[in-house]
């Protein structure tokens, strides 16, 4: 009786339009006039949620039976979007219920823009987790993501008078309708307290004593994947009270004192750290990151327990990613739990922990390698500190079995620096706790065996591997660029591009094709029109569709030089201004700054003041324009991407790991404007350099660049000094309001050789203007660029993954059975 009262849910019209109803009436409460958008959002949204559940249980359940190894995915941020197209999309339900919906008065299109962005992310190693758990449920590998349901998600940024005001972000607010609360899943997680010897079964052991203890509550959400029935989730852990009280302090009379004192404890997912590539060494952060490694691994012991297998198999069901260093506290817990819970040797724990982890470095900057005070570490976890101790008393035994009495080489590879305030090197901890290391695209994974961990690359070069990133082509194509997609199945008369993006390179054969390019021009055109109705919906600003869009919009950092594209722009406007006709260009910015990183807050600023001064400039007319998109996320992104005729990845070469928005602007047909870095490299080589607009300095020149600026023996070009000048002398508001600017690349200051590389970027600039009045050939390189973009599919970046570093294998669900 119950398996049949349980069977799936139909989906003829009827039912769709039953089951909406149902959510209105019954969950929301609601009556057929006062359902809104919103709501219709929300009962869409749940019953969505209702055949995500049926997928996602038999997937779990199918992975069960047939005892296979899973990943699991630990990540401090989930860049997730919205998520109600994309869940239609993976059940092939978009036209059923766009029909079903219409006859009760609903569109699908406005119901999606109702959606809330879940911004549990920074940038792009957020959203490349995001793609990450999208493909791995597309190809139907067992896998679980893990990370923090954090109350308050990346800040709202606003712009007043030209600057950036952060406003929080708390989601949950509109409702989070996707996440399932699982009050039956909860782990304890302690922190401070003391370490005591105690005999247990006549032995002795090291037990921790933690003086406070903290729930993490599980939040699921299902992540569907594209043609197959296979659906997988992402765990979040929020932290609520213990119901152990704190008798002493309460006894003590101070009753209110004690609850505020154990509520800023329980605070611990309230905020996600806004800080893209910057790390800020606070003791909030420090427990986030324990509570979310703790809560995770005992949720994965518990799950192997239930196997009834010997620990020994734990390796071979389980493999842990480390996304980035954030998570690494992750190995002395196993190692803690294998030790003083499980009671098992030294040598066997460790040999089941470094056979379970692996690595992935997102970056090459020294301000965002995470380090940890011993001090705070000592006091929070005073457990694991001893245990971060042995593990690095051990790896430097053998580093001085290696390299015999060199101690300089033990001093810059041991886990814990001791020059100045001692610190705890976490990425030298992943390293010695991971059985792989892997870097995110080709260049990074050499500066990372060259330069960054040059030493432990001598030391173990087997451990070390690249995996260059990738981008999911279901959101990244198919869904923000609707007619793209359309245009892309009628062409290769297949739909399977979707899930294999290799096919795409087909459309190299049409490139010549007249015909072609006209429809291809014509749908970048449609997505401009999209766009502009954007712009003068936020900002204001009525742009011409006509002109080159010029986009760049990413997280500001001064290595990504968006500092760089201010300056060409204002050497374009000093071009136009005195007489040279241009061809129309609509530049256009977006990204969030880190609230305490001054600069990059400047250089917004500095933005939004040459655009008010441009955009009322009567001279200039439609020549150019300069928009600055406020809240740059990912629900805008989709709209943005694919309106791009040229987008910009420009940083300093060898300081971005990767980019991954450089490949989804390219699969929409975008140009690229960039430097020889990270994944541009591999961009380049896959679509061909004739088909990019190259510039700069190469990785092994800049340091030698640097120098000549810092000595003072690199002479600067004439149009470099012109723009600075007209910075100086007031042009776009008062000098002191940039100084700072101006004294970052100025008198030997010039840490991103943006001086060095302005004239080279003028002229692909030039090179930009030529090409684009030839309507031809601009739309044929724009072809070969998507055509080019196969490698870029994040399956193909996670076939690899699960091949070469988590060993895992594909296990697809038939359908309901
Ligand atoms: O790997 C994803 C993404 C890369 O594409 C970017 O190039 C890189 O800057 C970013 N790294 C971070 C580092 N944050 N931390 N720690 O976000 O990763």
């Amino acid at each position: 009786l119950w398996a049949l009262l349980a069977s799936y849910l139909p989906e003829d019209k009827f039912t769709l339009q039953r089951e909406f109803v149902r959510h209105v009436e019954y969950n929301l409460a609601q009556t057929r006039t006062e359902a809104n958008n919103f709501s219709g959002f929300e009962a869409l949204a749940l019953c969505t949620k209702d055949r995500l559940i049926e997928r996602w249980k038999d997937t779990m359940l199918y992975f069960k039976q047939n005892g296979v190894k899973q990943v699991n995915y630990l990540s401090l941020e989930f860049l997730l979007g919205r998520s109600l197209q994309n869940s239609l999309v993976a059940l092939g339900l978009t036209g059923k219920y766009a029909d079903a919906l219409k006859e009760l008065g609903f569109y699908l299109e406005d119901l999606y823009d109702e959606e809330h962005d879940a911004g549990l992310g920074n940038g792009g190693l957020g959203r490349l987790a995001a793609c990450f758990m999208d493909s791995l449920a597309t190809m139907d590998y067992p896998a679980c993501g893990y990370g923090l349901r954090y109350t308050y998600g990346m800040f709202y940024q606003d712009l007043q008078d030209g600057e950036q005001v952060e406003l929080p972000d708390y989601w949950l607010n509109y409702g989070s309708p996707w996440e399932i609360e699982r009050l039956d899943i909860s782990h304890s997680v302690g922190f401070g307290g003391v370490v005591e010897e105690e005999i247990v079964n006549g032995e002795k052991h090291l037990v921790w004593h933690p003086a406070e203890k903290i729930v993490g509550i599980a939040y699921d959400y299902p992540i569907p994947g594209f043609s197959t029935f296979n659906t997988i989730n992402i765990r979040l852990w929020s932290s609520k009270p213990s119901d152990e009280f704190d008798l002493t302090s309460f006894n003590k009379g101070d009753y209110l004192g004690s609850i505020e004192e154990k509520q800023r404890c329980e605070n611990i997912t309230n905020v996600l750290y806004p800080n893209d590539n910057t790390t800020q060494g606070k003791e909030l952060r420090l427990k986030q990151q324990y509570f979310f490694v703790s809560a995770t691994l005992q949720d994965i012991i518990s799950q192997f327990k239930d196997t009834g297998r010997d620990f020994s198999e734990f390796p071979k069901m389980h493999a842990i990613q480390l996304n980035d260093t954030h998570p690494t506290l992750g190995i002395p817990e196993l190692m803690r739990i294998l030790l003083d819970e499980e009671h098992m040797s030294w040598e066997r724990a460790w040999d089941i922990t470094t056979k379970t982890f692996s690595y992935t470095n997102h970056t090459v900057l020294p301000e965002a390698l995470e380090r940890w005070s011993v001090e705070m570490v000592e006091r929070l976890l005073p457990r694991h500190i001893r245990i971060i101790y042995d593990i690095n008393e051990r790896f430097l035994q053998l580093v001085e079995k290696r390299w015999p009495g060199d101690i300089d080489r033990r001093r810059s590879l041991s886990i814990i620096d001791e020059s100045g305030g001692r610190t705890i090197r976490m990425a030298y901890l992943a390293i010695v706790g991971s059985h792989t290391i892997n870097g995110v695209a080709a260049l990074h994974s050499d500066l990372i065996k060259d330069v960054v961990f040059r030493h432990f690359y001598e030391l173990w070069p087997e451990k070390f591997q690249n995996k260059t990133n990738g981008v999911t082509p279901r959101r990244w194509i198919h869904e923000c660029n609707p007619s793209l997609s359309q245009f892309l199945t009628k062409t290769l008369n297949t739909s399977r591009w979707i899930v294999n993006l290799d096919i795409i390179r087909k459309i190299k054969d049409m490139a010549d094709d007249t015909t072609f390019q006209d429809q291809w021009m014509n749908i970048k055109r449609e997505n401009k029109i999209r766009m502009a109705k954007y712009i003068e919906r936020v900002c204001g600003d009525i742009v011409n569709v006509d002109a080159i869009f010029d986009v760049q919009v990413k997280r500001f950092h001064e290595y990504k030089r968006q500092l760089l594209n201010i300056l060409g722009v204002i050497h374009r406007y000093l071009e136009i201004k005195s007489g040279k006709v241009k061809y129309p260009k609509v530049v256009i910015f977006g990204g969030k700054a880190a609230p305490g990183y001054y600069m990059a807050k400047l250089i917004i600023k500095l933005i939004n003041a040459v655009a008010k001064v441009i955009n009322n400039d009567p001279i200039v007319g439609n020549m150019l324009k300069v928009v600055f998109i406020p809240n740059y996320c990912v629900s805008n992104a989709e709209i943005i991407i694919p309106s791009s005729d040229i987008s910009e990845h420009i940083s300093t070469a060898g300081t971005e790991a990767s980019g991954t928005s450089n490949m989804k602007f390219a699969m929409n047909g975008g140009l690229i404007i960039g430097t020889l870095d990270g994944a541009n490299i591999e961009i380049r080589d896959a679509i061909g350099h004739e088909n990019m607009f190259i510039f700069g300095a190469l990785t092994p020149d800049v340091e030698r660049i640097k120098k000549e600026i810092h000595q003072g023996t690199f002479v600067p070009d004439r149009r470099w000094i012109q723009v600075i000048t007209a910075i100086k002398e007031g042009m776009f508001g008062p000098l002191q309001d940039f100084q700072p600017i101006i004294d970052s690349i100025t008198g030997g200051n010039d840490h991103y050789i943006l001086s060095y590389d302005f004239p080279s970027y003028l002229e692909a600039q030039q090179q930009i203007d030529l090409a684009y009045q030839n309507r031809s050939k601009w739309a044929k390189m724009s072809i070969l660029a998507s055509a080019g973009c196969g490698m870029f599919s994040s399956d193909r970046t996670i076939k690899e993954y699960a091949e070469s570093i988590w060993h895992i294998q594909q296990c697809r669900r038939p359908g309901p059975m």
